[in-house]
């Protein structure tokens, strides 16, 4: 069961895995001593901390809290203390942020805090054990970088299944020259929830682990009537749009902006007004099908980049994917709703910028079952789209594994957090280096680079995060211009914990 010995690496506090990543970096390890080497020791870009005039401190601190999603419903989790769920982080780009993570969790738990989406120094990237020690309970770690690119980012822990926490937070970088206008800016975001309603985050991965043999893709749904033995488990959530198997996990809730549907964030503007929405999928086992009932969406940006604007219906927005959209508002109340793809359940918020009674919270606006611009229809704003060159290397990523065995891995081999300098994928500094996600599994996978924005081919979207469909092969392009050590997994937080993560690390 090296799952379980993974886990229990990751829970066993700085003591265990201090004494791993020693040995890693004292030459015990196998991997190939050419490349950037995994491990905290030292900041190993040639890169200096950037000086700047202006700095925004930021205090992280990760604690036990009783949160309230609405209609009742509060749960006990873990969440930034003097933070509401969903309240994000802004600034400008330029602007250095300086973010102290205090962890205040209980005793043995270690935690970090992930730039989602950020080009930054590789030390600040906060993915352990690959980038820094895990900052253990009692502990704080100082993130100092300053964003470069403006657009819609967010920010959550890199630790075990943390990510299905309440440690996170949207992250806007705003644009100095904002070339967009616009009268309201909304920051939405999306997140299945589950924790402290039927137990935790890490017992439903105990659940998910322990084999579904009996339950392979396709049979009934497992979640337990029995009362005993309540699951989460999703067994037969399927749909058109993902190719199949939507996702691993029931959550009991599905939130906008921390708000369960009975009792929903509230948006307001008046008609006329054109809005802009900043729109997060921050889940951990989830893809969105989002729409305004009675608008058009003009979608400007996905993962903070510019693509050519084109109108939809409905967006699909996986696990760590962004969107900036732009709308009109009509006169009314209108429903903002998050179909959780595949899964019969949903999200909402509302939009009122006029009288009128609240749809209810079962209301499925026409616009879901509208056009669905996904990212492959994009293409790069030109300002963004990269110069055309050669490619100077391929790599093939296979992305394998079956709910029945949750054996969820790139190439066959799960990822081994005790030997995190094993077999990476090589480039070289300045090199344009192509990567060929293959999808050889029956469920779709949202994979995510670390440090780079990636392309769609020639002239597709620049993004950090993209849905790869069963049986699909997606081709992405970056340039390597960022030196380091840097994670490339699946935003499934369960599929990553389960194996499905590699390292991309430079030749030194
Ligand atoms: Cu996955």
């Amino acid at each position: 069961m090296h799952d379980f010995r993974r886990r229990t690496l990751l829970h066993a506090g700085l003591g265990a895995v201090g004494a791993g990543l020693l040995a890693a970096c004292g030459g015990a390890s196998d991997g190939p001593k050419t490349v950037v080497p995994a491990g905290p020791a030292a900041d190993r870009t040639e890169q200096k901390p950037e000086d700047v005039s202006s700095e925004l401190k930021v205090a992280l601190s990760a604690a036990p809290a009783k949160l309230d999603l609405g209609g009742g419903v509060t749960v006990a989790t873990w969440a930034f203390e003097r933070r509401t769920l969903g309240q994000e982080v802004r600034l400008t780009a330029g602007t250095t942020l300086a973010a102290e993570l205090s962890n205040r969790l209980p005793h043995g738990t270690t935690t970090s805090t992930h730039w989602h989406g950020i080009a930054l120094r590789n030390a600040m990237d906060g993915a352990p054990p690959v980038t820094q020690e895990p900052v253990p309970a009692g502990g704080t770690f100082l993130y100092r970088f300053t964003p470069k690119v403006p657009g819609t980012y967010f920010l959550h822990p890199h630790v075990g299944v943390q990510l299905d926490r309440g440690l996170y937070a949207p992250l806007i970088v705003e644009d100095p020259k904002e070339p967009l206008s616009y009268d309201a800016e909304w920051v939405v975001v999306l997140d299945d929830w589950l924790d402290g309603v039927t137990g935790t985050p890490d017992d439903v991965l105990a659940q998910l682990m322990h084999g579904n043999s009996h339950l392979d893709m396709g049979t009934a749904a497992s979640r337990s009537s029995e009362g005993t033995s309540d699951t989460l488990v999703l067994a037969n959530g399927t749909s058109d749009l993902l190719g199949g198997h939507a996702g691993d996990v029931a959550h009991p809730h599905h939130l906008v902006n921390g708000r369960i549907p009975a009792d929903p964030t509230v948006f307001t503007g008046r008609p006329g007004q054109r809005a802009r929405l900043r729109i997060v999928n921050a889940g951990s086992d989830t893809a969105y099908r989002l729409a305004l009932g009675g608008h058009r969406l003009t979608i400007t940006h996905t993962d903070g980049y510019p693509v050519e604007h084109q109108q939809t219906d409905a967006l699909l927005i996986g696990m760590g994917e962004r969107y900036d959209v732009l709308v009109t508002l009509a006169d009314g109340v209108f429903p903002l709703v998050a179909l959780a793809e595949g899964k019969d359940a949903r999200g909402m918020a509302l939009v009122r910028t006029g009288a009128g009674t609240a749809p209810p919270p079962t209301v499925r606006p026409a616009e879901l079952d509208g056009l669905i611009v996904t990212a492959a229809r994009l293409r790069a704003a030109e300002g963004v789209r990269l110069k055309s060159r050669k490619t100077d290397v391929t790599h093939q990523i296979r992305l394998t594994g079956r709910m029945s065995s949750y054996n969820w891995a790139i190439d066959g081999k799960p990822f081994d957090m005790a030997h995190p300098d094993a077999d990476p994928l090589v480039v070289e500094a300045g090199q344009r280096v192509r990567l060929d996600f293959v999808n050889r599994s029956e469920m779709w996978h949202p994979m995510h680079l670390h440090g780079h924005t990636y392309q769609f081919g020639d002239t597709g979207p620049r993004k950090d995060t993209a849905i790869v469909l069963p049986g699909q092969t997606l081709s992405v392009f970056f340039d390597a211009d960022n030196p380091g050590r840097w994670m490339l997994h699946c935003h499934n937080a369960y599929h990553g914990e389960a194996g499905m993560m590699a390292n991309l690390a430079y030749r030194t």
